[in-house]
This record gives structure tokens, sequence and C-alpha cells, in this order.
């Protein structure tokens, strides 16, 4: 599959003047949001072959993210040969303007999925909705509506890790325990989360510099007020390079994460799926990626495995091919959203009927919350920010205000004095995925009236910050005077739990050989940012799936 964003005319309008409310389009968002030259990528090892109609392959993944790329790369090890369908586009190729991704100041039409208008986070500024037009196209962040909650995704070849923070953070061992308990956590904690961190280039941000750097001046705050009111803050780990981000500061290589790159895409830096995992699972030569083909259906072909139909899309999303491919096994990792729904209307629709009524149960959004506050002008922010987000505030273990809040920065260009946080909350609340017969699509039961424990549990920790230092919400960031984000979502977790709509290891054990290997795996909330669990979830049973069912 050839992308032909090179050869388009000229990306979509506003490109080269920069005005203040656009400077802040996109802002806000890097909260929790490699390209390393000298890598190789996943498009330099693998063979672009698109899958024809009526082929035949051992091992199909659906989705190029953290649990797709897992089950791409332990496979190939394996020696298995594997084909990854991915809906989204292979984000390898430069646009005219010489970048890969579109910045946050000026996005274009490389910014959104199959959108007429920008959907940012942070919305508004100062009275002022910071959206702008754009072109139908198929961008890299997808807003995905639902009735009562926006759920952000990565779209392309390697799924989140494109538009994500990087913020790898493994969860508390307790936490962990708590909501998987039939996984054996010493297995866990001594093997796949190493493993996860070391596959994913995980690393630290040199403590000195960021003691003195202006770009990490609005983290520095956050902590400040925080420890103020008798909260303790963590450094975080990340998948952004730190080595690079000095050399960005020091004015030897190109700026990204200190240029305001992160939720469109980073064009250097940032160690995503693409240039680990799946580079890696190309490397071996069993690797083949299918772009910008959206799988439909999954059902038992007749004889043995599966059939998979997939529709192929052009760059505006029109359907241009419908293909059916035969594959002895099916591994799912269309995300927590793209997994649930598929299973959800395969079952309702008969195709594959006798899947466990666990199926779409036990959704939950993380419980993210996000807010801001005004400070004082003694306490400003920084005009420079970089995207790539190092601390968080951690109360998890307090009963009263269980939450984790990454200190977010909002790279404006300009001093905005604006503290933003985002928070992971224990909100227990919990939504399924069900089937519409009237529309044909899935449904996900969440109401934002379920965010409220959330935003209770948040405002438990920003009241008392707030009542210390004397300041207040800002309530012009999410809409007009409106003081929480609480109608979206980057962390969807469920809806195909382990240990209970799969068993143990992601089998769907009505059906041999279809797996799940995805963020549905994982109970709706894992109290921090949840790649580097997936991921390591997916090590796991994956491992255990290669030793036994193709052994
Ligand atoms: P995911 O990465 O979403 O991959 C699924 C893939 O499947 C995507 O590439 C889809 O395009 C593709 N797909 C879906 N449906 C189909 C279909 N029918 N046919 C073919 N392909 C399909 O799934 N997490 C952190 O741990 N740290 C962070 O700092 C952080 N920041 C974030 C910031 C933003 C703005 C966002 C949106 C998310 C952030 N996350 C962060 C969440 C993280 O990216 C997310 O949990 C993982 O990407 C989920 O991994 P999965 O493998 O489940």
């Amino acid at each position: 599959m050839i992308d032909r964003f090179a050869n388009r005319t000229a990306p979509t309008r506003g490109i080269s003047h920069v005005s203040r409310r656009r400077f802040l389009t996109g802002a806000g968002l890097a909260a929790g949001a490699l390209m390393l030259p000298s890598m190789s990528t996943v498009a330099s090892a693998s063979p672009r072959r698109a899958l024809s109609d009526g082929d035949q392959v051992p091992a199909l993944v659906i989705g190029s993210g953290y649990g797709g790329a897992v089950a791409a790369l332990r496979l190939t090890q394996a020696g298995i040969p594997t084909q990854i369908v991915e809906m989204g586009r292979s984000w390898d190729t430069p646009g005219s303007d010489g970048n890969i991704f579109c910045g946050m100041l000026n996005p274009d039409e490389r910014s959104f999925w199959l959108a007429d208008r920008t959907d940012a986070p942070v919305s508004n500024f100062i009275g002022f909705n910071i959206n702008r037009n754009i072109d139908r196209y198929v961008g890299v962040l997808d807003s995905e509506r639902f009735s009562g909650i926006k759920v952000y995704q990565g779209r392309g070849v390697g799924g989140g890790s494109l538009v994500n923070g990087g913020m790898a953070v493994t969860p508390k061992r307790h936490f962990f325990e708590e909501i998987l308990p039939s996984v054996d956590s010493d297995e866990m904690y001594d093997k796949y989360f190493p493993r996860a961190n070391t596959g994913l280039g995980v690393n630290h941000i040199d403590q000195d510099w960021f003691e003195t750097t202006p770009w990490y001046k609005f983290a520095r705050t956050g902590r400040k007020t925080a420890q103020r009111s008798g909260f303790s803050t963590a450094f975080v780990p990340n998948v952004y390079d730190f080595e690079y981000m000095k050399k960005e500061a020091a004015g030897d290589v190109t700026e990204s994460a200190l240029d305001g790159e992160v939720i469109y895409g980073n064009n250097a830096g940032k160690k995503s799926l693409d240039k680990t995992y799946l580079a890696q699972a190309a490397a071996t030569g069993k690797l083949s990626i299918t772009t910008l083909h959206r799988v439909t259906k999954v059902e038992p072909a007749p004889g043995a495995g599966y059939n998979v139909t997939m529709e192929q899309i052009d760059e505006q999303g029109n359907v241009i091919a419908t293909k059916v491919v035969a594959a002895d096994r099916v591994f799912f990792a269309a995300g927590s959203v793209g997994t649930s729904k598929l299973l959800v209307s395969m079952k309702a629709q008969g195709h594959l009927p006798n899947l466990s009524s666990q199926v779409g149960e036990g959704w939950g959004n993380n419980g993210n919350i996000m807010l801001g506050r005004a400070n004082h002008m003694w306490h400003s922010t920084g005009s420079k920010q970089s995207t790539i987000p190092t601390l968080g505030i951690d109360n998890w273990d307090d009963p009263a205000a269980p939450i984790f809040a990454e200190i977010a920065p909002l790279p404006a260009g300009l001093e905005t004095y604006v503290s933003l946080y985002l928070a992971i909350t224990k909100n227990p609340e919990r939504a399924r995925f069900q089937f519409n017969s009237n529309t044909g699509k899935v449904d996900l039961s969440w109401t934002q009236a379920q965010n409220q424990p959330g935003i209770e549990m948040a405002r438990a920790v920003f009241d008392k910050i707030n009542k210390k230092e004397g300041t207040i919400y800002r309530t012009d960031l999410f809409g007009v005077y409106k003081k929480f984000g609480d109608d979206f979502t980057y962390h969807p977790l469920g809806g195909c739990l382990l240990n209970s709509a799969t068993d143990n290891y992601g089998r769907l054990p009505e059906y041999p050989g279809l797996y799940v290997v995805d963020g549905s795996l994982v109970p709706g909330n894992v109290g921090v940012n949840p790649f580097v669990t997936i991921t390591a979830l997916a090590e796991r049973n994956v491992e255990k799936i290669i030793a036994t069912d193709l052994a």
C-alpha cells in the first residue's frame, strides 16, 4: 500500500502564518503525549505488500498499537509469517512542507482522522474556541464520539504511540494485583514489565537538567504548589529520548518536543512503536503491514481458521475495495474501543455467536479528568514548555482522594500562568458496549454523570491546592465556564476483560485461534498511564500462546 501524501497538493491552508489563537490550537494536550534519525523504521524494513482478496495467511493481527506490535514481534521471531491490517496510514512520508506530522500550533489535515474540524481536548482559551477547519483526511488522531464520552485514539502504523505523551509508567503493584488477581504478579514485575520497558525504549530525564531548564518551569511550578499543600510528586519515565531533547534545547538538532509537537505526532525524538517493536518485527523479514484497510468482520471459515473481511479505504475514507482473507489465527489488537466494537457486533450479528456474554463489559476511562489552575503572577509556568510530561502528583494511596495527576504542559509560546493536569482518578464507574440493531453500530453506555466520582476525587486534591495558594480553577479551557475536561478520555480500557471475556491469556475460548492482545483486556482503570501495562500483558500472553498453541 503506497501512501500518497507526499504527492498531494499543498497541505491545508494556513501553514505559514501563526496567530496566537492558532498557536494555542491543540495545546495542552500532551497530557497524558522517534524519530531517532539513525534508527531503522518499520517502513525501511517491511515490504509494503497489501493483502489481496482471497489470500490465506497463518497469522493476522488487527491493529498496530501496543498489543499488535508485541504480537507481531513475537510471532515473527517465532518464525511465523504475520500480517498486520491497520486502518490508518503509515506515517513515514513527509508532506510538501517536509514534515511527516503537522505541529499542534498549525494543525492541518494530517491532525485528525476523517474530520472537517480539529477537536482539541483543550478546546477554548479566554472565550475563544481554538479549533479550526481542516480537510477530511486519514489524520493521525481520532476523537471518536459516543453519546456520553469522546475517546481519543491514534490512527496509523504504531496506533496510540504516534500521538501519546510517551509517559511510560509501571503501575503500582498492589493496584495491579487488585485489578488483575488472576495474573501472577511476581512474573509480571520480575519479567514482563522489565521486558516491556526495554522493548519500548523507556528512559529517564536527567534530573539536574530538569531542575535548571526553562522548558520544565511549568513542571517545577506544579511540583512546588503541590508540595506546599502536602502532596508528593514523582518523576515519570518516558519513551521520548531525553538526550535528544537536551540537544534540542542546545539548538543542535531539529526541535520536536520543544517545538510544540505531540498529539498530532512527533517529527523527531519519540520512540513510537514503528521505531521499536514494529521495526524489529519487520527486520525478521516475516512481517507485512497492510495500511488503510479496516477490518469489518471475522467469522469461522468453512473447514478451519477464520475469514477476515476488510474494507480498503482511500485517504478521504471512501471504501474502494472489499477483501476477504483467510487466516489460521487472528489477534485482535484494534484497541479497547476497536476490538470491543468488532467482537460485540460479531456476536450480535451471528458471525461469532458463541462468544462469552462478558464481551463488551467492564469498560472504563481510566478515571481521566483534565483541569487547569490559574497561578498567581509570581508562579509563572514559562513561555517555553516541553510537550513531554515528566512529573506526576501521586496521591493514589489516599482513600479520600485517590488520584495520580500528571503535571501537563500547555505549550502556547507565551506565558499563560496556567498549571494543567491530567488526573487519573480511581473512579470505579464502568460501562458496556452494546450492538444497536437500529443503527447497525455499537454504542457505549458511559454517561457524563459517571465522571462525577472522578471529579470529586480530583477536587479533593486541587481544591486544597487552590485554597493554600489562593488560586482558582481556569474555567475557559474546556468550554465556556467549565472547570473540568470531563467529556473525553485518552485512556480507554476494557470491553473484553482478561479471565472474563477471554481466558487468562487472552484466548477467546469458544473460538480456538482467536486472541485478544490489547487494552480491552485491562479492567477499566490501571491507576497510571496505561501503555506499559498493555505492552507487558501482551508480552506475557503472547509468550504463552506461542508456547502452547503454536508450538
Ligand atoms: P492502540 O494503540 O489504540 O492501537 C489500535 C490500533 O488499531 C490503531 O492503530 C487503530 O487505527 C487500529 N484499528 C482500530 N480498529 C481497526 C480495524 N477495525 N481495522 C484495522 N485497524 C484498526 O491500542 N498512554 C500512556 O501510557 N502514556 C501516555 O503518555 C499517554 N498519552 C496519551 C495521549 C493521547 C493524546 C492519547 C490519545 C493516548 C495516550 N495514551 C497514553 C494512551 C495510549 O496511547 C493507549 O492506551 C494505547 O495506545 C492503547 O494501546 P492498544 O494496543 O490497546
